[in-house]
């Protein structure tokens, strides 16, 4: 059981307290383009100046929402402590958000302050015209007279954190879902302390030597987390990079002798492509989620690496991963059991729970949960203390929970169901195939088809040949009624920011 005082602000616990106790002068945040290194004082001294500039320029006060808009960089995290020193909420964004998207984001949160990157500047300024609630937006990284390191550079760079109750709300993050209508999830500073606690000390294991890397944005709770609030946690480093991708992070892993790696299947697949180019040999954990970790990809990563991956799920709205398991209990294909701290299950269309080998809702409870803004489908997520994540899992035979699909991604064929993710899996295995997706398209006869959209690998030819040598292979691999009756090949999938696989657009696109 954890244990936490009333009064709390989670950046004491993050960031202060390594300097309380002598240990300011450690590496703490690194720019991986530049390679700028600021020590754990250093952060905090940056992180107070800015607070005093939120407090005393901008006039923030705490519960005041502030919106954060830049890619993984140092200064962003300065902001973030600064934001949550002063006692208001950080409500970061994911950097490619266009004015239409901001918009939604400043007005259901009511925003009233925005610390932006400079070169972010052109969307948020357009976004702002539709948002009166919207005070004042500062830029940083800008050399402007009314910039933040203008206006910091005359800060104290001590400052007194605001006494938090540790029930404060200190982050709203925004999930979009599949519909487009963003949601807010509510945490607070027990929330990230709890996260800092479950997980990483169980599965993870890092120690204050480490160098964390990797490519989800801070705005993404996976992002937050693991290149953030983790490493800080147990007085590691990390390496920030503004973009990461396969051919960014494979150099900056070798560059920076990072320890610790977090980021999504899609990108392990293609880094494992060109792992041979680059010195790895200081990697020792490797964590993949954001999306299911097909078996065929944790196999390639491995062959390429020597390394057995860290798989797990989490989700914004539950802060970070709740089902995971450590290296020395993976189990191909399935995901793990319940992180300790969370009580995990699945559950049917009435709410019982189903034995082993059942295919049903996820549902899952523990220290953090869903607490949506002003959203009534919050009643869709929590029923009976129990958060449904809208995942379709089973428990195995070892009480290993195994991903199925995204409960709306269960495709319904001729009578049986099958989970497009599966499919995806099978494909994954075949040598022609860089990329999948699998959906359930109309047809007259059996109700719906598996349809998978194929990315090849450079020098594969589509057609009917390859098409055809793919439903071999899926029909040879499981359940031969489970193979794709329709392939299109397509030089690249849709996804979202953070690296999953848009399937909803591959519904509307087949639909239209
Ligand atoms: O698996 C995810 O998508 C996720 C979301 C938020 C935080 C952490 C994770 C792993």
């Amino acid at each position: 059981e954890l244990q936490f005082p009333e009064r709390m602000n989670c950046a004491h616990e993050l960031l202060d307290r390594w300097i309380a106790a002598g240990q300011g002068g450690k590496p703490c945040v690194v720019a991986g383009a530049s390679g700028e290194s600021w020590s754990y004082a250093e952060l905090q001294a940056e992180a107070n100046r800015i607070a005093h500039v939120l407090v005393e320029d901008l006039g923030v006060v705490p519960g005041n929402r502030v919106l954060l808009r830049g890619a993984n960089t140092p200064q962003m995290a300065a902001c973030w402590f600064a934001i949550v020193k002063a006692g208001a909420i950080a409500v970061g964004t994911m950097p490619l958000l266009r004015a239409k998207e901001l918009t939604q984001v400043i007005q259901k949160a009511r925003i009233s302050h925005a610390l932006c990157d400079e070169r972010l500047a052109e969307e948020l300024a357009k976004a702002r015209e539709q948002c009166p609630t919207l005070r004042s937006v500062v830029h940083y990284r800008s050399t402007a007279a009314d910039g933040l390191e203008a206006l910091s550079a005359a800060k104290s760079p001590s400052f007194t954190n605001v006494d938090t109750a540790a029930e404060d709300c200190c982050i709203i993050a925004f999930t979009s879902g599949t519909t487009g209508q963003p949601k807010g999830t509510m945490h607070n500073h027990r929330d990230v302390v709890a996260a800092c606690r479950c997980w990483p000390p169980h599965c993870l294991r890092a120690v204050a030597d480490d160098v964390f890397i990797g490519s989800p944005p801070l705005a993404f709770t996976f992002g937050l987390g693991g290149l953030l609030l983790f490493p800080l946690s147990v007085g590691a480093s990390t390496v920030l990079l503004e973009q990461a991708a396969p051919d960014v992070l494979l150099p900056a892993i070798a560059k920076y002798r990072a320890t610790v790696c977090f980021t999504a299947p899609t990108s392990y697949r293609a880094m494992a492509a060109q792992a041979a180019q680059h010195d790895l040999s200081s990697l020792r954990k490797c964590v993949s989620a954001g999306e299911a970790l097909p078996a065929a990809t944790r196999k390639l990563w491995k062959d390429a690496t020597g390394i057995e991956m860290i798989d797990g799920i989490g989700s914004t709205e539950m802060l970070h991963i709740f089902i995971s398991h450590d290296e020395s209990n993976a189990k191909p294909g399935a995901t793990g059991k319940a992180v300790p701290g969370y009580r995990a299950c699945v559950l049917g269309d009435e709410g019982q729970v189903l034995p082993a080998g059942q295919v049903g809702r996820l549902a899952v409870m523990g220290p953090t949960g869903c607490r949506y803004l002003d959203d009534e489908r919050q009643a869709n997520y929590v029923a009976q203390g129990w958060n449904l994540t809208g995942d379709a899992y089973l428990l195995d035979a070892d009480g290993y929970f195994v991903y199925q699909a995204r409960t709306d991604d269960m495709i319904i064929s001729g009578g049986y169901n099958i989970a497009g993710p599966e499919v995806e899996s099978a494909l994954l295995a075949h040598p022609a195939v860089a990329e999948c997706g699998v959906i359930g398209v109309a047809d007259e006869e059996r109700g719906q088809i598996v349809k998978a959209f194929v990315v090849l690998r450079e020098g594969r030819v589509p057609g009917s040949e390859m098409a055809k040598a793919l439903q071999d292979y899926v029909k040879a691999t499981i359940a031969p009624y489970k193979y794709p009756r329709a392939i299109e090949f397509r030089a690249a999938l849709p996804r979202t920011e953070t690296g999953k696989l848009q399937r909803f657009r591959l519904r509307q696109e087949s639909s239209t």
